[in-house]
């Protein structure tokens, strides 16, 4: 068992993120089982789950004519436009079957505001308006954040650069994350999360 000052964060292990879901990231079932393993190695234990209103803005579907995995101008920055996923309340937006989700200590929702999307389990996409995780994790005295899950690129990488800038020390296990890889955002987010002071293992 690690320190009491160690915690697991798992994002999004959710079915639109695994294969046939509608945002399949590609093997996105297959880090299941070492991540239900880990669980047992961790005090703190949190898991996300992306959840968006089916009027979400990040939605291509809401914006006629745009194409899913286009890039539009929002107020806040860029924001990829997504196939619609994760819908609240939907099959898609629940855990996968085979995550257990009975050690988790907290279960943290995030992209729930039409307006704005949140890849991050700390701020939304403008960098600023939090989720409310910082505070949680501080007032249980957690100190080292371990980020797996989906998508490496997206979700994961946001949350880790966040708990960096927050001053966590903040790893990403790769082989417990999968990639969504659009348009080479895989290296970048790799590069973005090394120049955060992320620490990258197996
Ligand atoms: C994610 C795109 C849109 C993720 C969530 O979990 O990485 N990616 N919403
Ligand atoms: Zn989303």
């Amino acid at each position: 068992m690690r320190p009491a000052t160690h915690a697991l964060i798992v994002i999004d292990v959710q079915n639109d993120f695994c294969p046939g879901g509608a945002l399949a990231v590609g093997g996105g079932d297959e880090i299941i089982p070492r991540i239900n393993a880990l669980m047992g190695e961790f005090p703190v234990r949190v898991l996300t789950q992306d959840w968006h209103p089916a009027n979400h803005s990040s939605f291509a579907a809401n914006h006629p004519g745009a194409a899913a995995f286009s890039l539009m101008d929002m107020p806040y920055g860029p924001q990829v436009l997504w196939p619609t996923h994760c819908v609240q309340g939907t099959g898609g937006a629940a855990f996968h079957a085979a995550l257990q989700t009975d050690p988790a200590d907290l279960v943290i929702r995030k992209g729930f505001r039409p307006a704005i999307d949140s890849y991050s389990a700390f701020f939304e996409n403008d960098h600023e308006t939090p989720t409310g995780l910082e505070g949680y994790l501080r007032t249980r005295g957690v100190t080292d954040i371990t980020l797996v899950g989906l998508a490496t690129d997206f979700c994961v990488a946001y949350s880790a650069i966040d708990a960096a800038g927050l001053g966590f020390n903040a790893t990403v296990l790769e082989g417990s994350c999968r990639a969504i890889d659009l348009n080479g955002s895989l290296s970048q987010a790799r590069e973005k999360m090394r120049a955060a002071g992320v620490r990258l293992d197996a």
